[in-house]
């Protein structure tokens, strides 16, 4: 029954088996850019553990119906309609034929079969299939596939699908014929062609078991010098997986294709993935290092779904985070080896605390919102719009906490188990924690609750030592404070959570750690303490001093810890903690406790004040030499605006940049001398280098000249960044210059240096779309003065002639760059920005659906900002809602207006 209240309500627990299971399909494409005709050969048979039904409904959208046959001859009773063909009355095991035609070159929402710069390229998940040909397009129907592509052979020389390729040949007119065959059998979302004029960098590995692998990154020409990292990136992902959970690659040929038009990051297809070439093209000149380890982490992350997601797929699309969780996680592994190795745990904290960033910038945002869900979510209206942070962050941690809890070797002998039963099959989240509870010998029922209840957890501390005894108990409460009604609503009860605690002693060395009842102390010097009841005390014993807590080491779990640290205390930990994650993160608690202070103090327009103690630790963070680089970096980069607005009892984007700007002043001016010589202790002269080490060098030193922009005589960092600017052999460094000489020029609304930058990057970088896409982010994303507002900025920018809003890597450059990663000009008092907002939506709602809610999402948190701006807010999303067309929008604004 539809629920009237929400059309199209899709719930959990209405969950059936299908009626029918296609075992085997045979697809034929005439590849013609506006009607490309398909026809789709099934073995089709009633689905013995389903019951009966009176007739076979198949999903299609935006399809031409031609013809059905069954059993080859002409089958009359096949209805088409506007989601999909009503078959009746089918026998119980048949051949179904089927020819539809469809219209790639028209198709903007870049899902389904599409064209972008003239070759053909597919989108099937979540549901793209259907805007193929007709099918049970759900990921519980698993058939067998082999494709045969036919298209002109002068327009698309390279012909391309999932699996292996049987043959190739010539046809009559100037065309040719592929034929590829899949031989593991797999969900409709991950079939995939792509045809066009594309050329490859080859290269040939052995795998574990001595079996010859081609490895291809196709592009277009002109991108061939770009495909290098990629290769590299996939070569490690592949060793990696072999090394670290015993996974083979398991077939022939693994190809990796880049497309400049695509609505995400990448897309696992079968042994044909395809990715948006922001993660796949890097040359030094036109990547910076974050680029590069994207590249790393998300071919990474594709190639590890070949297992996690492909041969072991979701049930339904409420298990997402089954594999996309577990699929971050292993990459999040990956990166954090190709960093630090297993071993070198200040490296390896580097990308926790780059991640731990992210997850409580986004998720923790997302889970107070109108959009917060549980990991496994209830019910969407769109599936598109839970590809989200906490299906695939706040999931990874979930996985990540099992591994906690057992150990890697532990965690291994699950995700062996977990193969072991269910390779070729879709499943669900519950098998998976069922493998790991049985291969660990647990019982993880109320481990569930990770992925039932939505809302950040909090943990409040409470400490008390007894000196004659040398008892030292830690008293852990969990609860969700004041948690939004969609979070609220799932909540049920405790959660079982592994706290990594520490206890420092006044030398800043770790005590050794027993527990009431333990014989003896461990030999680790961090214990990981399973929680499981609304209030808990573990109690240490033998504590000769009384020491500081170290909580939560290395974010042990998603959850916000509550301790009343003294600024004394937190400094300490900064200078002295063993985890190094902690380390961060006391810097990260003492600058964000100041930063509040100042922002509740601006939104009054009281004067600014800053204690001085903060500035001396934070100068013994700069001048550690101790310390890797990177680590530095992180260390001395403030919390986000987004961060700290979010903070807030009413969020209030203006105080936060003033307040986040005063204290950047401060530290610049008063600790300018360590500045500059940080800036020139960690150039890089010489060649360019990817390593990890030469990467942090630059971080380092492009924060020093960031920070150094924010003196109050800014010639010095005008002339350094100029320089770097001009003498850059890479682009890093250049986009760190040309941000830093934009930084400078603010408060003046531009300088001749920062123009002149910025015209000759555009002139320099003409041909290369990324580096283009930069240029927009970088003027979208700058500060902007009083008055020289950002929009300004903007609005003439989208007349630009490179500007082009079919293109989501450009629309998300400027567009989403501004209203998303611009809070401070993005929040503007007089509701510029929610309006230019507005009218985007509804321009790309026409266009592209799942681009223009994503764009939607950046009003969700609308409620917890001051009231002139909620009410300006409020009325932005009324008058989206009142246009829009698309199911992925609606349950957006809907949502938020609720
Ligand atoms: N599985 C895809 C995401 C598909 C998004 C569909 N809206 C990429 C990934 O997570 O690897
Ligand atoms: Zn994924």
């Amino acid at each position: 029954m539809a629920d009237t209240a929400t059309p199209n309500l899709i719930r959990r627990a209405d969950y059936a088996p299908p009626a029918f299971l296609i075992d085997t399909v045979a697809l034929e494409f005439d590849l013609v850019p506006e009607r490309t005709v398909v026809r789709n050969t099934m073995r089709v048979r009633r689905n013995p553990d389903a019951s009966r039904a009176a007739h076979l409904e198949l999903m299609g959208e935006q399809l031409e119906f031609v013809s059905a046959a069954i059993d080859g001859k002409p089958f009359p009773n096949a209805h088409p309609h506007e989601h999909g063909l009503l078959l009746d009355q089918v026998p119980d095991s048949f051949e179904l034929t089927l020819t539809s035609i469809c219209n790639p070159a028209e198709n903007t929402t870049l899902s389904g079969l599409y064209v972008s710069s003239g070759n053909f390229f597919t989108q099937c998940e979540a549901e793209g299939f259907r805007r193929i040909t007709y099918f049970l397009d759900r990921p519980d129907v698993m058939a067998s596939f082999t494709v045969t592509l036919r298209a002109s052979k002068a327009d698309y020389p390279v012909l391309l699908s999932n699996g292996n390729l049987l043959e190739q040949g010539e046809l009559p007119d100037g065309r040719h014929f592929a034929r590829w065959e899949d031989p593991f059998r797999k969900p409709s979302y991950l079939f995939a062609l792509v045809a066009g004029k594309l050329v490859a960098l080859e290269e040939r590995v052995k795998t574990g078991s001595g079996k010859e692998k081609l490895l291809q990154v196709w592009v277009e020409p002109h991108d061939l010098d770009k495909t290098r990292h990629a290769m590299d990136s996939l070569i490690h992902s592949i060793r990696w997986d072999e090394q670290r959970f015993g996974l083979e690659l398991d077939l022939d040929r693994f190809m990796i294709v880049a497309v400049s038009d695509f609505n995400m990051g990448a897309m696992e297809n079968k042994g044909l993935n395809i990715f948006n070439t922001k993660y796949v093209l890097a040359n030094p000149e036109t990547a910076t290092d974050t680029d590069f380890s994207n590249i790393e982490a998300v071919v990474g992350h594709e190639y590890f779904h070949n297992w996690t997601g492909n041969r072991v797929t979701c049930r339904d699309w409420f298990q997402l985070s089954l594999k996309e969780g577990l699929t971050v996680f292993r990459d999040q592994e990956f990166s954090a080896d190709m960093a630090g190795g297993a071993t070198d745990e200040a490296a390896r904290a580097t990308k926790r605390i780059e991640d731990v960033r992210v997850l409580r910038q986004m998720q923790f945002a997302e889970d107070a919102g109108p959009m917060a869900h549980p990991v496994r979510p209830e019910s969407y209206v769109e599936i598109n719009n839970f590809y989200t942070m906490t299906v695939y962050e706040k999931g990874s941690e979930v996985v990540r906490m099992y591994q906690t809890l057992f150990g890697r070797d532990g965690f291994r002998n699950g995700l062996d188990l977990y193969f072991k039963r269910h390779d070729g099959q879709a499943v669900t989240c519950d098998d998976f924690r069922h493998a790991l509870a049985d291969a660990n010998g647990r019982d993880l029922a109320q481990f569930e609750r990770w992925y039932s209840q939505a809302g950040t957890p909090r943990v409040s501390v409470r400490t008390r030592y007894d000196a004659a005894q040398q008892r030292y108990s830690v008293t852990l409460r969990q609860g969700y404070g004041d948690a939004v009604p969609a979070a609220r609503e799932t909540q049920k009860g405790p959660l079982l959570i592994p706290f990594a605690i520490g206890l420092i002693g006044k030398d800043g060395r770790d005590l050794p750690l027993q527990l009431d009842g333990e014989a003896k102390s461990s030999e680790s010097t961090t214990r990981v303490l399973e929680f499981t009841q609304t209030e808990q005390t573990f109690t240490f014993v033998n504590v000769g001093q009384e020491p500081l807590p170290s909580l939560l080491r290395n974010f042990s779990a998603p959850v916000i810890v509550e301790y009343d640290y003294t600024g004394e205390q937190l400094a300490f930990l900064l200078a002295h903690d063993s985890d190094p994650f902690n380390r961060w993160e006391a810097g990260q608690r003492l600058a964000t406790r100041e930063l509040l202070a100042l922002a509740a103090r601006a939104a009054t327009g009281a004067a600014l004040q800053f204690d001085d103690s903060v500035v001396a630790a934070f100068a013994r963070v700069l001048t550690d030499e101790t310390l890797s680089p990177a680590f530095r970096e992180l260390a001395l980069m403030l919390p986000s605006e987004a961060y700290l607005a979010e903070q807030m009892a009413e969020s209030n984007p203006a105080a936060v940049h003033a307040a986040r700007q005063f204290v950047r002043k401060r530290l610049a001016n008063a600790l300018r001398d360590d500045w500059l010589k940080v800036y020139e202790q960690h150039r890089t002269p010489g060649a360019y280098e990817t390593t990890p080490e030469a990467a942090g060098h630059r971080a380092l030193k492009n924060l020093a000249l960031s920070y150094l922009t924010e003196l109050d005589d800014s010639a010095d960092a005008v002339r350094l960044a100029a320089a770097q600017y001009e003498t850059a052999n890479n682009m890093t460094d250049r986009a760190a210059a040309l941000s830093a000489l934009l930084n400078a020029a603010a408060p003046q609304g531009g300088s001749p240096e920062a123009q002149h930058a910025l015209d000759d990057f555009y002139r320099r970088f003409e041909k290369e779309p990324l580096v283009i896409d930069k240029w927009f982010a970088l003027q979208a994303t700058q500060r902007g003065g009083a008055r020289h507002p950002v929009i300004d900025t903007v609005r003439k920018l989208m007349t630009h002639p490179a500007f082009n809003l079919k293109n989501p890597n450009r629309a998300r450059s400027l567009i989403f760059s501004f209203c998303a990663a611009n809070p401070a000009q993005f929040h503007a008092a007089d509701g510029s920005g929610y309006a230019f907002w507005a009218e985007q939506v509804i321009a790309l709602d026409a266009l592209n659906p799942q681009v223009a809610a994503r764009l939607a999402r950046s009003l969700e948190l609308w409620r917890r900002f001051t009231p002139a701006l909620r009410d300006s807010m409020r009325a932005a999303l009324e008058k989206v809602a009142a246009q829009v067309k698309s199911r992925d929008v609606r349950e957006i604004v809907e949502k938020a207006l609720a």
